[in-house]
């Protein structure tokens, strides 16, 4: 039989653990010593658009656990997915990061760092001022609907691509193949580079 001690009147011949000794197990600990490559799309069609993907740059490279590695150029896309006369166009860029941050807490900050620049979530695919997608994390494929990995629909936006080639001309998206192949596929048409601007990489 086991005996009941109330809180605070603990069988006196069991010694409590004291907490500096108890472990803490979670997804962090794959990571913590191993920092992990991702790419990371940002999208803006609302507002002042290369300011707003240059505070968020900025604010990626402020987070804990995460350095900004390459920042690519910025290019003027027509909006895909919807009727290309309903929006304004987007500006896109991609960056690579290395990060002690599991996925789900780079999309936690992903999402973070979309609020601090007002985005507002009603329509989906509607215009907005700031898009932060993770597109790929590692070599990680994973079908949760929270975080879908690598993004779902990476493959078929030239938007996505044409940035990550330039930062990237390796690059392979997991499980779909090289992005120069995927890039080839898709075509350029509507993602137009704007080499008079410039997204700095922080310092
Ligand atoms: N993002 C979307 C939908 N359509 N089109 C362009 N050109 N660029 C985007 O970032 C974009 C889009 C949803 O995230
Ligand atoms: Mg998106
Ligand atoms: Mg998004």
């Amino acid at each position: 039989m086991t005996a009941f001690f109330p809180e605070g009147q603990g069988d006196p011949t069991v010694q409590p653990v004291p907490p500096s000794v108890v472990e803490k197990v979670d997804a962090a600990d794959t990571t913590l010593h191993n920092p992990q490559r991702a790419v990371i799309s940002l999208g803006s069609n609302l507002g002042n658009r290369l300011e707003t993907l240059q505070g968020a740059v900025d604010a990626l490279e402020d987070t804990p656990g995460l350095r900004v590695k390459a920042v690519s150029p910025v290019y003027e896309t027509q909006p895909w997915g919807v009727d290309p006369g309903s929006q304004p166009s987007y500006f896109n860029a991609v960056v690579v990061v290395k990060t002690t941050l599991p996925p789900g807490s780079l999309l936690e900050r992903a999402q973070a760092v979309e609020e601090a620049f007002h985005r507002v979530r009603d329509e989906r695919w509607g215009p907005r001022t700031l898009d932060v997608d993770i597109v790929a994390y590692a070599d990680v494929t994973s079908a949760d609907p929270a975080l879908t990995l690598p993004h779902p629909r990476a493959h078929e936006r030239a938007f996505v691509l044409a940035p990550w080639l330039d930062v990237e001309p390796g690059a392979e998206l997991p499980g779909r193949g090289l992005v120069d192949g995927l890039l080839d596929a898709v075509t350029r048409a509507g993602v137009t580079p704007r080499a008079d601007l410039e997204l700095r990489l922080p310092e």
